[in-house]
């Protein structure tokens, strides 16, 4: 095993090579003709993007590890798709804004402070590992901060709202910590 595993890996997690596959409710159905996606909330220029629309956008590969709060931590995915901050850009983000909520099929949903989001390795994917994303992994698109327990990279997302005021996601709200950092072991609200 690389010797550097020790610095790569957050406390209390074991690494697998496998990509366990967690989530709420079933996996949705996409379909192209009417699928979008909505950039709402405090910007200047709300967007609603077709799948077309999305994939023209500038893309950015990234490698990442993925750490689900369950202890499993995933090293190197190679993650395809386009940077969570090119994208507020586009949406023209209000300055007042401060937090952001992403939501997804099934009524999950996730949130983030705009510091975190807004991090050069947090991506809109629907590449992984040289492949389309697959379904149970969240295509046609997912959330990926890498800097945060997993619950925080929403699958099947299709709604990016900016908030002046934070708002608890569905895992949040059932005692999760709210802000997730695995290399503070922040598991549970308790741990915040
Ligand atoms: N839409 C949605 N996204 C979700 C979840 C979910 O239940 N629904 N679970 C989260 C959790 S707890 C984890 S660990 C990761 C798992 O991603 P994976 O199934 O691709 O490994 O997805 C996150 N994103
Ligand atoms: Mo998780």
């Amino acid at each position: 095993m690389r010797s550097e595993e020790g610095d790569r890996l957050p406390p209390g997690q074991v690494t697998t090579s496998k990509f366990p596959v967690l989530h709420i409710d079933d996996i949705p159905p996409f379909n192209a003709e009417t699928w979008r996606l909505r950039v709402k909330g405090e910007v200047g220029r709300p967007l609603e993007l077709t799948y077309d629309d999305f994939l023209a956008l500038p893309r950015t590969v990234g490698t990442s590890d993925f750490h689900c709060v369950t202890r499993w931590s995933r090293f190197d995915n190679r993650w395809e798709g386009v940077l969570f901050r090119d994208l507020a850009a586009l949406a023209q983000v209000k300055p007042e804004a401060k937090f952001v909520s992403i939501e997804a099929e099934h009524g999950y949903h996730t949130n983030l402070p705009l510091d975190i989001a807004m991090g050069d390795d947090v991506l809109l994917a629907y590449g992984h590992d040289d492949a389309e994303l697959a379904p149970e992994h969240g295509f046609p698109l997912r959330l990926v901060v890498p800097g945060r327990y997993a619950y925080k990279s929403a699958k099947w997302v299709r709604v990016i709202r900016f908030l002046l005021t934070d708002e608890p996601g569905y895992w949040e709200r059932r005692g999760y910590s709210n802000s997730a950092d695995p290399w503070r072991e922040e598991r549970l609200t308790a741990d915040d």
